[in-house]
């Protein structure tokens, strides 16, 4: 049976001292895998071995040096390609793979001359026979001198490239004998009493689990996981919130946004063509909207303008996911008597945003809502330090802001030890009385509610400065196979 390769390398060994595991892998014309595979086992065995890692440059061969070994080199087939009468230059440069190289080479080793005394440029043989040194060369690269592998460098023909290799010393126990170790205490070796005179490989507590090929979830996915968990054990249901595509009604004039607002511009808004409206409303709740916007009601004067249904009707993807708060809130008051709620959303929002390295046209909205009897601002910061915390944010400070559906509305900040410095993380406030009352929530109940979005936190948790390192096509799959679980409190 053909020896072991450990031990063909214990031997070798014992005759040279030491090697290295190329070496090893040239002398036996063995995969250097294999080699370093065959190494590590022998490493288990205590101070057989010394092993040291190493970085060694090697010469390979490039995919365009393979071409020449396999078809010749480019100058030869542009002096085959030439006739006994010549050519035209321009027939010739036509007429093999990597012409214009070959033709330069060719002229420079004085293989052919260009004669321009015609109309056309005409190519002829000056040499009577030529020799492909290059293909040779190519061929066994090992016996080439150093000047000439620099030279093939340059023509991209071969490549220095460093791999990792191993050492190899004899160890204090170096033998050319290694006692076999059992690596299982089976079943057999003890009903049959055997294991009694085997030796045991030691436990390596060290080693690691078999790197097993599984899926790995996207950092955005992680944090989202945190974020829920976090509204969860805070005891908020989450919204449904699987359509993208909404309606300017819910969107915009159910929020009480008025239709002439900026936001609701093209330039800010993605409107869908197809379908681009929508026809179905619950006609009496419309009906109230479209009074507080345009008449007032509830102790307020309203837009006064002429409110439009087909405004109202307009398709678009939804900016906010705060639309989908007030279908839900709208909905509570459809299934009898209010009782308090505390409703959280996740989920991608669109806007016709000019893009940069932290904005894209799209992000994922967090958002959290409360509908109580008698809520206040104070129930509402209380909240934000509590859901803020979970997150290890413990100081908080807040900047009157304004947002058409919420009064008052606050930006919310927290000081980021890491960036050392005050950074916005959310915006926030108690959605208006001509948003809730119009859903017939009764008068004394307030809604509270804050919004931050997913990707921010993601980046600066993961260390990320721009967008595309973590959304989009140049995203590296490899930062999503091997980063870091996410604990948000830490
Ligand atoms: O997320 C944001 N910043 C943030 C959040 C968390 C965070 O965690 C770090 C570990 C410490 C870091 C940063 N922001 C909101 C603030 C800014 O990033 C801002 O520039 C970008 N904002 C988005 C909107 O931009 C067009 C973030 C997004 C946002 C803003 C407001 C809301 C939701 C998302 C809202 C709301 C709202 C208000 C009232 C009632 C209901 C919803």
């Amino acid at each position: 049976m053909a020896k072991q390769l450990t031990d063909r390398i214990l031997e070798y060994l014992e005759k040279h001292g030491e090697t290295n595991s190329l070496d090893l892998a040239n002398e036996f014309q063995e995969d250097h895998q294999k080699i370093i595979g065959a190494i590590k086992s022998l490493e288990t065995v205590d101070d057989l071995i010394t092993v040291k890692p190493i970085s060694k440059k090697k010469w390979e061969i490039t995919a365009e040096g393979e071409y020449i070994i396999e078809h010749g080199s480019h100058e030869v087939a542009i002096y085959n390609a030439i006739p006994d009468e010549g050519i035209s230059q321009a027939e010739l440069m036509k007429s093999v793979p990597y012409a214009k190289v070959g033709f330069s080479k060719a002229m420079v080793a004085g293989w052919i001359n260009l004669d321009k005394s015609g109309t056309s440029p005409i190519v002829r043989k000056k040499a009577p026979f030529i020799v492909d040194t290059i293909q040779t060369h190519l061929k066994d690269i090992s016996n080439i001198p150093e000047n000439i592998k620099t030279e093939y460098k340059k023509r991209k023909l071969l490549q220095e490239v460093v791999i990792k290799i191993m050492h190899l010393e004899k160890g204090p126990n170096f033998s050319i004998k290694i006692e076999k170790l059992e690596a299982d205490l089976t079943s057999d070796l003890l009903t049959n009493g055997s294991w009694k005179n085997k030796k045991f490989k030691p436990y390596n507590f060290e080693a690691l689990g078999a790197a097993i090929q599984i899926g790995s979830l996207h950092p955005l996915l992680k944090v989202r996981h945190e974020f829920r968990k976090i509204f969860l054990e805070m005891g908020f249901t989450e919204m449904p919130t699987n359509n993208f595509v909404e309606n300017s009604f819910w969107n915009f004039d159910a929020l009480f946004q008025p239709q002439q607002h900026p936001a609701r511009d093209a330039h800010d808004t993605f409107f869908v063509s197809e379908p681009r409206v929508s026809t179905k409303f619950p006609m009496d709740y419309l009906e109230k909207v479209k009074k507080v916007h345009s008449k007032g009601g509830y102790g307020s004067l309203g837009y006064r303008y002429d409110w439009k249904l087909e405004e109202a009707q307009k398709n678009l993807l939804r900016t906010h996911t705060t639309a989908v708060s007030a279908r839900v809130l709208r909905k509570l008051m459809q299934e009898g008597e209010f009782k308090p709620v505390k409703y959280f959303s996740i989920d991608r929002v669109f806007r016709n945003e000019t893009l940069d390295a932290t904005h894209l046209a799209e992000f994922h909205q967090v958002e959290g809502v409360i509908a109580d009897y008698g809520l206040t601002l104070g129930d509402l910061i209380g909240t934000l330090y509590e859901f803020f915390k979970k997150l290890g944010i413990t100081q908080l400070q807040f900047k009157p802001a304004y947002n058409p559906y919420t009064e008052p509305s606050m930006e919310i900040f927290c000081y980021h030890n890491g960036l050392e410095k005050w950074i916005e993380i959310g915006n926030s406030g108690m959605f208006r009385p001509e948003m809730v009352l119009p859903m017939d929530l009764p008068p004394d109940v307030n809604v509270i509610a804050w919004g931050l979005s997913l990707e921010r936190p993601t980046m600066i948790k993961y260390g990320l400065n721009n967008i595309r390192d973590l959304v989009g096509p140049k995203v590296d799959m490899e930062m999503v196979r091997t980063n870091p679980l996410c604990r948000l409190e830490k």
